[in-house]
């Protein structure tokens, strides 16, 4: 995943790019964040490099200093390190690494900004300045893509809500099925290649009921290696209300990874038998199934749907910050409507159905009903605006990748990944 720099770091700026490009050696470690170190002399060379692997293992500046001792030697003194975050301040998992630079006589510590996280927030740099180490909060061009590798974390902290990426995959008339409800295939294979890439990069992949019965995916990555197929599970999210998702649904089936089950927290356990059956059946089938009841939006509405901020701080509380949705259109729909998409990945195919009843990418007239009908009449100064980040092709189709107005200040990422990967 990680290309080494074609050239020698020749700035404090490359060297927060090849800082970043050990952060994301890891794939997914939240709820911790994705963390690299180099240690670097006074030249700028190179002398080792670290990087966090998930919680509870050695945070990035320790696998560095590790790393350096086994490569290099013993004494640290007057190095500078180059870490994308704030050194801790405290005893979480790991003791404090700031007091470990302070013993190893670090002379200099360069970040791209303070650690939000409420037990570290500036300590960790107010520390070492007591202790008389320098800290530079400069990473020049990179400080937005350090934010960009940590948006998960970052918002997780700030708002104590996940990250969520919403990929759609459409027709150039906007259809994600037909009115049969056909959907495979509607982009090429480098499309749902770069799904895979998505899904591995996030922490939990969401979908609703219709897209589960109409599909029955298995939201697995999978890649073809030298002809071989290589399968690895995910942790997935599903939200189910009335408990209609068959049990033999492959979001169901453990050999695909753990499973969130979201359903109508108002169904009776105890006067319905069923609803208690329907649980225990579930539970038996995938033993890491975790069932979650969740109130309703609008607790009066017998049509309305599950409450998705409230599903949205779940996700939070279980340490999951970076969230995947793939569909449907009405959990999309909902999802843009309640403001909850930081980001959108849209696949376009040069394809046309041309049918008016095949099923669009987001249609809130689909389920609000006749009575809702007035609130889904917009006009065009109503709509909802993204900011577009990035352009690129796919093989036949098309990648757009879009940022919600409230994070224009990582609107250039998109389109410097490959700076990185
Ligand atoms: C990491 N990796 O390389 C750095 C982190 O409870 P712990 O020990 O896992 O600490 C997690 C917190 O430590 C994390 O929320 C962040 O604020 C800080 N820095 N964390 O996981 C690292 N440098
Ligand atoms: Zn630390």
């Amino acid at each position: 995943m990680v290309k080494a720099l074609d050239r020698e770091p020749d700035s404090w700026s490359d060297l927060a790019l090849a800082c970043l490009a050990e952060a994301i050696k890891a794939d997914s470690v939240s709820p911790n964040p994705r963390v690299g170190a180099l240690i670097v002399d006074d030249q700028r060379q190179i002398l080792a490099r670290g990087y966090h692997r998930g919680p509870g293992k050695d945070h990035a500046e320790v696998d560095a200093v590790k790393n350096y001792r086994r490569e290099v030697g013993q004494d640290l003194t007057g190095k500078t390190i180059v870490v994308n975050l704030e050194p801790c301040s405290h005893f979480g998992r790991t003791p404090p690494c700031c007091d470990l630079l302070i013993e190893q006589g670090f002379s200099k510590v360069i970040i791209p900004f303070a650690d939000p996280y409420h037990q570290v927030a500036g300590r960790g740099i107010d520390k070492l300045r007591a202790s008389g180490v320098q800290v530079l909060e400069d990473f020049g061009k990179y400080k937005d893509l350090a934010a960009w590798i940590n948006r998960g974390f970052l918002k997780a902290v700030r708002q104590k809500k996940p990250w969520l990426t919403l990929k759609m995959a459409t027709t150039l008339d906007g259809k994600i099925a037909d009115r049969f409800g056909g959907s495979r295939y509607v982009t090429g294979s480098g499309a749902r290649e770069q799904v895979m890439d998505l899904r591995q990069s996030h922490d939990c992949v969401l979908v609703g009921k219709r897209t589960v019965l109409l599909d029955d995916p298995r939201l697995d990555v999978r890649r073809t290696n030298d002809m071989s197929i290589v399968e690895s599970g995910t942790c997935k999210a599903v939200i189910d209300a009335r408990l209609e998702i068959e049990l033999s649904a492959n979001v169901f089936d453990p050999r695909f990874g753990p499973t969130f089950l979201f359903y109508d927290r108002a169904l009776k356990m105890d006067q319905d038998q069923s609803v208690r059956e329907k649980l225990l059946e579930r539970k038996k089938r995938h033993p890491d199934l975790k069932c979650l009841g969740v109130d309703k939006a609008t607790a009066q509405n017998e049509d309305s749907e599950l409450d998705l901020n409230k599903i949205m701080s779940c996700l939070y509380d279980l340490g999951l910050y970076q969230i995947l949705c793939e569909g449907g259109s009405r959990l999309a729909t909902s999802l843009l409507e309640a403001d909850l998409v930081d980001q959108i990945v849209w696949f376009v195919a040069p394809t046309l159905i041309m049918d008016a009843r095949a099923l669009s990418v987001v249609a809130p007239d689909l389920h609000t009903g006749a009575k809702n009908e007035a609130r889904a009449i917009r006009s065009i100064d109503q709509v909802q605006r993204f900011i577009n980040c990035n352009v690129a092709k796919v093989g036949q189709d098309t990648r757009i990748d879009l940022l919600s107005g409230a994070h224009a200040d990582l609107a250039d990422c998109p389109g410097r990944l490959h700076l990185i990967k």
